[in-house]
C-alpha cells in the first residue's frame, strides 16, 4: 500500500492546491508512481531499470544484462544495448542522458519504435527510480566514448562529463543506485524474489542472458538466466513438479496484424489449469482479450477434433467445456502489443479488442494442425478432456447443492458460523479461526456489529491435489464457500461476498502454517478474485505477553519481547517479578487479550495477500501441496515470513 508522507503535506493549507512539478510530484506520492514503498515498491526499481535494457534488447540492440546487489543493499543494473543517447536534446537543452533522467515519462521523447509498455506500474521511467534513490549514478558507452553523471536524490550533482576512450563498437549503459531510506520502508532486497522474475524475463525474451549476483556478506551467490528456447522452456519449467501426460511441449512462434504472438503447452495428468499470459513482458492475471482468444481457439479445435476423431459416438456427442479442455493445462500466452490498454482491480488485463481475434485466428490454425499431424498426442488430450467431462457431470451434481445454501438466505448459513449483525459486506469481516476453542474465544471477543466468525476443525483439504467433485463433498470447504455467499470458478461473483476482510487466523506453528497455506491454496484455485480485489488478510497474534504486576505488554517476535522485557525489568532493581509467556496456540488467549492483540482494527496488524506474481504464487503452492513431502516441510519451518509475495 502506498505509504503517504505526512511530513510533507503539512507544506499546505486547506486552499492551496499545488501543481507539483517533475520529480518532487515522484517523491510527494512514490506509491502512485510504484505502488508501494515497501518490499514491493523496493524490487520495482530493479523491474524498471531493467525494463530499459529489455526495450534494448526487444529492439535487437541488446543481447546481455546483468544486474547486482551490493552489500549495502545499492544495486547495478548493466546492459549491452545502444547506450542512452548522450546528445543535446534541441529544445529542452540537455543531454538526453539527463531528460530521461530528469523529466518524468521523457522516454516518449525518443521515440524508440519498440513494443513500450503503458499502463500499470511498469513503464513509469528511469527518471521515477531517480527520484527516489539517495544517490544514483549512470555510464553511457556511446560513440566511442565513456559518460559519466549522477544525481542525489533526483537532482544533478555531477553533469555529464566524458571519462574517457572506448572501443568504438562498445555501447551500453550502467545504471547505479541505492534506494532511498526516506522514503522506502523495507531497504533489504531478496534474492529469489529478484531471480524469479529475472528468469521469468528470459524465458519470455528468448536468447537474452540475464545475470544476477548478490555480494552482501555471507549470502553471495551469482545465477545466469537463459531460455534459448523462450517459453517452451518456461512451460518445462513449470512441469517440472508434474508428470506430463505427453513428451514434448507444444510451441507456437507468430504474429498477425502486427501483433506478436507466442504461446507454449504441455499436458500434465493433474487436475488444475495452469495458464499464464502476458503482455509486453508485463503479467496479465486477470487476463483479457488475448487469453480469451486463446482459450476460445483452444476449445473450439479440441471439439473440432473430437468430431472427427475415431472416439466412439456416445463420446463424440458430449460438447467439452473451456474447462475440460483445459484440465491439467500448463500453459504460457505471450503477446507483444504496441498499444496495450490495461484494465481491471489490478491494471493487469488487457482491453485491446483487435487482439481478441488475432490470437484466435493464429491460435486456431496452428493447433488444429498440430493435431492432424500428431495423432498419438490429439488422442491423449482428447482423453484427457473427456475424462474431464465425466468429472464435470459428477462436480454439477455436488455444486448445486452448495449454490443451494449460498443463498444469501441466513437461515442456510452454516450452523457454525457466528455471522455479525451489519449486512453492509464493506463493513464486515469474517475470522476464518484454527479451531473450535480459539473459535470460541474469537466469538466472545470479536465485536459482533461487524465481525464475523468461523470456526474450522483440523485440517482442511488439500484443493491442490482433488478434483472438482471432491473438493465440492468436503464439509470444511462447503462451509467456507456458504459462508462467503460468492460461489466458486466461473459461478464466483464478487457482488455477492459476503465479507470484504476474510482474514485468515491460525496458530504460529507448523500446523497453522499448514492450514494457513491450504486455505491460501483454495482461495487461489477457487477464488482468485477475492486475492486480486485485496479481501484476503492473515491476522498476527502476538508470540509473547511480557506482564509486571497490571502492566503488560504484547510482542510479535522474539527480539520485540527482548526490548520489551529489557525496558520492564530495567531498573536498579533488576527484574522483579516479570512474567514472560510465549503463546503455543491462539487458544491460550483469552476473549479479551484476543481481541486486544489481534482483532482490534485499532491495534491490530493484518497483513494482506497480494498476487502481484501469479506464477510465484503457484510454484509456491505446487511446492507446498504437491506429492513431495520434503520441500513441503523445510519451505513451512523455514519461511518465517511466509510466502514471499505478502506485502502490506
Ligand atoms: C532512449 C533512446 C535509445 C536508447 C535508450 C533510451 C536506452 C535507455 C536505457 C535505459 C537502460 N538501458 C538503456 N538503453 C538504451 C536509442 C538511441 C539510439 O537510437 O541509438
Amino acid at each position: 500500500m502506498a505509504k503517504i508522507n505526512d511530513a510533507s503535506e503539512s507544506h499546505y493549507d486547506a486552499s492551496g492546491i499545488q501543481v507539483l512539478k517533475g520529480l518532487e510530484a515522484v517523491r510527494k506520492r512514490p506509491g502512485m508512481y510504484i505502488g508501494s514503498t515497501s518490499h514491493r515498491g523496493l524490487h520495482h526499481l530493479v523491474y524498471e531499470v531493467v525494463d530499459n535494457s529489455i526495450d534494448e534488447a526487444l529492439a535487437g540492440y541488446c543481447d546481455t544484462v546483468s544486474v547486482i546487489i551490493h552489500p549495502d543493499n545499492s544495486v547495478t543494473v548493466e546492459d549491452n544495448g545502444r547506450g542512452i543517447p548522450v546528445d543535446i536534446h534541441p529544445i529542452e537543452k540537455l543531454p538526453g542522458v539527463e531528460l530521461a533522467l530528469t523529466v518524468l515519462h521523457a522516454g516518449g521523447k525518443f521515440d524508440k519504435n519498440t513494443y513500450k509498455v503503458s499502463g500499470g506500474l511498469h513503464g513509469v521511467g528511469v527518471s521515477v527510480v531517480n527520484a527516489l534513490s539517495e544517490v544514483l549514478r549512470i555510464w553511457v558507452k556511446r560513440e566511442g566514448k565513456e559518460h559519466y553523471m549522477d544525481f542525489v536524490r533526483g537532482d544533478t550533482t555531477t553533469k555529464l562529463k566524458v571519462l574517457g576512450p572506448v572501443k568504438a563498437k562498445e555501447t551500453g549503459t550502467k545504471v547505479y543506485f541505492k534506494p532511498d531510506p526516506q522514503i522506502f520502508t523495507e531497504l533489504e532486497y531478496d534474492y529469489s524474489t529478484l531471480a524469479t522474475r529475472l528468469r521469468e524475463l528470459s524465458f519470455l525474451n528468448k536468447g537474452v542472458t540475464i545475470t544476477l549476483s548478490d555480494e552482501r556478506e555471507g549470502r553471495e551467490k551469482a545465477e545466469a538466466f537463459h531460455a534459448k528456447g523462450g517459453l517452451r522452456e518456461f512451460v518445462a519449467f513449470l512441469n517440472a513438479k508434474q508428470r506430463p501426460l505427453h513428451p514434448e511441449v507444444l510451441y507456437l512462434e507468430g504474429a498477425k496484424d502486427d501483433i506478436e504472438i507466442e504461446v507454449a503447452l504441455q499436458y500434465n495428468d493433474g487436475y488444475n489449469e495452469n495458464v499464464f499470459s502476458f503482455v509486453n513482458n508485463i503479467n496479465t492475471h486477470e487476463g483479457g482479450t488475448h487469453l480469451t482468444g486463446f482459450k476460445s481457439a483452444l476449445t473450439s479445435v479440441i471439439n473440432k477434433h473430437l468430431d472427427k476423431s475415431s472416439f466412439a459416438k456416445k463420446d463424440k456427442e458430449v460438447k467439452l467445456s473451456g474447462d475440460d479442455a483445459r484440465e491439467g493445462l500448463t500453459a504460457v500466452l505471450s503477446v507483444k502489443v504496441r498499444e496495450p490498454q490495461f484494465e481491471g482491480q489490478t491494471k493487469t488485463k488487457l482491453g485491446n479488442s483487435e487482439v481478441e481475434g488475432a490470437v484466435k485466428t493464429v491460435v486456431n490454425e496452428w493447433l488444429s494442425t498440430f493435431l492432424e499431424e500428431h495423432p498419438r498426442v490429439a488422442n491423449i488430450i482428447l482423453d484427457k478432456a473427456l475424462s474431464a467431462a465425466r468429472a464435470r457431470e459428477a462436480a454439477r451434481k455436488a455444486r448445486d447443492l452448495t449454490r443451494k445454501k449460498s443463498a444469501l438466505d441466513v437461515g442456510n448459513l452454516p450452523g457454525k458460523l457466528a455471522d455479525c449483525s451489519l449486512s453492509d459486506p464493506a463493513m464486515c469481516e469474517i475470522y476464518l479461526v484454527e479451531g473450535d476453542s480459539a473459535g470460541g474465544s474469537a466469538k466472545q471477543g470479536r465485536d459482533r456489529m461487524f465481525q464475523a466468525i468461523l470456526p474450522l476443525r483440523g485440517k482442511i483439504l488439500n484443493v491442490e491435489k482433488a478434483r472438482i467433485d471432491k473438493i465440492l463433498s468436503n464439509e470444511e470447504i462447503r462451509t467456507i464457500i456458504t459462508a462467503i455467499g460468492a460461489g466458486i470458478k466461473e459461478e464466483f461473483s464478487l457482488e455477492n461476498v459476503r465479507y470484504h476482510k476474510i482474514i485468515i487466523m491460525t496458530d504460529a506453528d507448523v500446523d497453522g502454517a499448514h492450514i494457513r497455506t491450504l486455505l491460501l491454496t483454495f482461495f487461489f484455485r477457487q477464488m482468485p478474485e477475492l486475492i486480486d480485489a485485496g479481501m484476503i488478510y492473515i491476522a498476527q497474534p502476538p508470540l509473547f505477553r511480557v506482564a509486571k504486576g497490571k502492566e503488560e505488554y504484547y510482542a510479535y517476535d522474539l527480539a520485540e519481547r527482548d526490548v520489551i522485557a529489557a525496558r520492564m525489568g530495567g531498573g536498579p532493581d533488576g527484574k522483579v517479578n516479570l512474567m514472560m509467556q510465549r503463546y503455543k496456540g491462539l487458544g491460550e488467549m483469552n476473549p479479551d487479550q484476543l481481541w486486544k492483540t489481534t482483532m482490534d482494527p485499532e491495534t491490530r496488524t493484518i497483513l494482506k495477500v497480494t498476487m502481484d506474481d501469479a506464477f510465484l504464487a503457484n510454484e509456491t503452492f505446487q511446492t507446498l501441496m504437491g506429492d513431495e513431502v520434503e520441500p513441503r516441510r523445510l519451505f513451512i519451518e523455514t519461511n518465517a515470513k511466509f510466502v514471499s509475495n505478502l506485502d502490506i
